[in-house]
Parts: C-alpha cells; structure tokens; sequence
C-alpha cells in the first residue's frame, strides 16, 4: 500500500493491509476533540435477537448531501458536511490521496462505550473500501482478528491524532473492536471516513 508514501513512518500492520500513523493529527487533537464535542451526537437503538438494546456510543452521520448509509439498522442521510469534518476530509485527500463522501463519527463516553467485533462490510461500501479512521481523546486498544483465526487477536493503541489508514482487504478478512475499559474515565472521538456507494443503498 503506498498511497500513504507522504506521511511519516508509521506502524504497518502488513497482516491486515492497514497502517498506523499514531502521530498523524497529534499537533491538531486537542482542538478539534474540543470543537467536535459539539457535533449533533445521537443516541441509537438497535433490533438484537428480538429486543431494543441501546448502541453503547453516541453517533453522527455527515457527508456529500443525500448520501445514504445503513449501520445499526436504520437508514442514515447526510445533510451536508460540518465544517471542521470537510477540513479533515481535505487533510486526508492531500496527504492520502483518497476522498470520501461521508464520515460515521463514534463519541465513547468513558471506557464503558465500546463497540464490538464487526467488519465494515456493508454493500453500499462496496467489495475492498479503503476507511481512514482518525482517534481523538482518551487513548483506547484497538483489536484486529482474522475471520479464519479469532481466537488470536492482536492489539494496536489508537493515541490522540492518531490515523489508522484500513486497506482493500480489511474488512473482507479481519475483523476489528474497540472493547470496554472499564477503568479509563476520558471520552474519545472516532471519526471513520468513508465512500458510500450510492447504487448499493438500503431504503
Ligand atoms: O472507534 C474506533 O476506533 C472504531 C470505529 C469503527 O470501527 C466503526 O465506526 O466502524
Ligand atoms: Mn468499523
């Protein structure tokens, strides 16, 4: 994968085709943690074995206006790009060469907030989508485990600023989570930019 060649050194997970640059955004993080807390957060439910359980994370879907993404069982629409989210869209394009149409923002609480084993597989993201993830706040372990091997996970740190760049094959092989800390008080903001594909839309 080299279409991150301008960044600085970083951590290659060459197993699951993703890489890590853990100082990516430091210099930024604290500001944009800081104005992002204001974004339109939203609690979810979610349909599980026949009863409502409530999504242990805040979300907020933003992205090119109309862009449609299913994720927790319900169709999300974007309405337009906030602007701190389109400046850090731009940041990836320069130093990625990649665009996105639309970001899924995750604020955890505290350590209770989490999110499980998943892969990002949805149709509207097409076969092998690329997703830039960037790690505001609290520093939390990130677990990848291969679909063919679970039970031997391994872990990477996601610190303040920190850009986790999931390549083609990611989601179709691994999974990945973000599990519960039950310890750790400080809040964290995930902000996973994606390319939805329109013609693969959920209504
Ligand atoms: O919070 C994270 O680092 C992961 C978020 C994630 O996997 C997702 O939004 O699909
Ligand atoms: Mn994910």
């Amino acid at each position: 994968m080299d279409f991150a060649a301008r960044l600085d050194p970083c951590e290659c997970l060459t197993n699951a085709d993703s890489k890590l640059y853990p100082r990516c955004f430091a210099q930024h993080s604290a500001a944009w943690f800081k104005q992002l807390q204001r974004l339109d957060w939203n609690s979810e439910t979610l349909q599980m074995y026949g009863r409502r359980v409530v999504v242990p994370r805040l979300t907020a879907f933003y992205g090119n206006p109309g862009v449609r993404y299913r994720y927790s069982g319900t169709v999300h629409i974007a309405q337009g790009w906030y602007p701190l989210l389109a400046d850090i869209r731009d940041h990836l394009l320069q130093v990625l060469d990649l665009s996105f149409n639309s970001v899924l923002a995750n604020f955890y609480r505290d350590g209770n907030d989490y999110m499980g084993w998943h892969s990002d597989d949805e149709p509207e993201l097409r076969a092998s989508p690329v997703i830039a993830s960037v790690s505001l706040g609290a520093e939390r372990p990130f677990y990848l485990r291969h679909k063919e091997n679970l039970y031997d996970p391994y872990h990477i740190s996601l610190p303040s600023g920190a850009l986790l760049v999931m390549g083609h094959s990611t989601q179709r092989l691994w999974q990945h989570s973000l599990p519960r800390r039950l310890r750790l008080k400080g809040p964290r903001i995930n902000l996973t930019f994606r390319t939805i594909d329109q013609r693969g839309a959920g209504t």
